[in-house]
């Protein structure tokens, strides 16, 4: 008994932490297929106590297999996902390929559990800027619907891939040698610099991070009239994201309230002292599974909306620890073989 899982981009930042997510938190794993390019292909990784040879995905990759997690970038998830489907498996994929499509499910097991079971064979997991601004402020959404979201992030280098975060580190070296290295994997130098986020702008000035916070957390919320505007930044941190968002509501919301609802949620952990001055910070968020949340505090420029700040680990809760978390729905639900059910009835 037990699950047969498959980790497309095995080798990748997100790869590697799902595989130490399925270890650490002991999912039910029966046989473990390491998919990833041609380049790794042969490469063997540890799990458990076995050495597993990576393999380069091909569309007869999928054979037996109950649960893909795929994070090998959307043209990867385009071009296998529908294979990986018709062979009886489940995708919980990472990429940005399918997660505005109807007929997926865009989940945060804290936030919307239920949409998992309507899926048609893939699940998708959200951008981990969405990720976290949404397990932050849900908990005041239910009490009061949210009318404006106004947030910032400062993202860091591993949102951007495994070698983006090594370049920032070799960057960092060589500019304290006096050396002027030649960015490779980003588009900008990272290291003692910061810049807006490089994926394609569109015709309304917004770049596409930026438009995944807005469509996303619209759909996750199911709250099609929430506006949200979103200024998306790079910054030198290796793996965690931080935010500041500010949030409008119809009336006052009461801010020691909106504390103790941050407090009690799931995912999330509320860190201030305000004595000390002393907020979440990418460091300490590092390696956390919750979202490090403070500042909450009162909007001086406006008597309806709330300030707060938060820190979450992109590579966990912005990225892994989400998917893994929507494979335990999967297996706890008994919603694995739906989608067969759903082409043989
Ligand atoms: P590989 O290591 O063989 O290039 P990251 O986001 O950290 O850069 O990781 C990306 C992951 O996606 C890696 O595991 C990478 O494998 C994998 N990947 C990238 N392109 C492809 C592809 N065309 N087919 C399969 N896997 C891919
Ligand atoms: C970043 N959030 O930090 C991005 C990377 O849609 O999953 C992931 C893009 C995505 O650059």
């Amino acid at each position: 008994d037990g699950i047969n899982v498959a980790v497309l981009g095995a080798t990748g930042a997100v790869g590697q932490e799902l595989l130490a997510l399925l270890e650490s938190r002991q999912f039910p794993v029966k046989n473990l297929t390491l998919l990833a390019s041609p380049r790794s292909a042969g490469s063997k990784i540890k799990f458990l106590n076995q050495e597993i040879t990576v393999e380069a995905v091909k569309d007869d990759s999928f054979q037996d297999i109950d649960i893909v997690l795929a994070s090998a970038g959307g043209s990867t998830s385009k071009a296998y996902a529908s294979k990986a489907v018709a062979a009886g498996a489940v995708v919980i994929d990472n990429s940005s390929a399918f997660r505005m499509d109807d007929d997926v499910p865009l989940v945060v097991p804290e936030i919307n559990p239920e949409a998992a079971a309507q899926h048609q064979g893939i699940i998708a997991n959200p951008n981990c800027t969405t990720i976290l601004m949404g397990v932050a402020i849900h908990p005041l959404h239910k009490v009061q619907p949210i009318k404006r979201i106004v947030v910032s992030t400062y993202q860091s280098a591993s949102g951007a891939g495994a070698r983006a975060m090594a370049e920032v580190e070799t960057q960092a070296q060589a500019i304290l040698k006096g050396e002027t290295p030649k960015p490779e994997i980003l588009p900008y130098p990272l290291a003692f610099n910061l810049f807006p986020h490089n994926s394609p702008l569109g015709d309304n000035h917004y770049c596409q991070e930026e438009m995944k916070m807005v469509n996303e957390t619209r759909k996750i919320f199911e709250a099609p009239e929430i506006r949200v505007t979103a200024t998306c930044i790079r910054v030198p941190v290796l793996r965690a994201h931080s935010e500041a968002i500010n949030l409008e509501f119809a009336h006052p919301f009461d801010v020691a309230k909106a504390r103790e609802l941050i407090s009690a949620a799931p995912g999330v952990k509320l860190v201030e002292d305000w004595d000390k001055n002393y907020f979440p910070m990418p460091i300490d968020a590092t390696g956390e599974d919750d979202v490090l949340v403070g500042r909450v505090r009162q909007d001086i420029s406006h008597e309806s909306s709330l300030e707060l700040w938060l820190c979450g680990d992109q590579i966990r809760k912005g990225a892994a620890l989400n998917a893994i978390q929507i494979a335990e729905l999967l297996v706890e639900k008994d919603l694995l073989k739906l989608s067969q059910k759903m082409t043989t009835v």
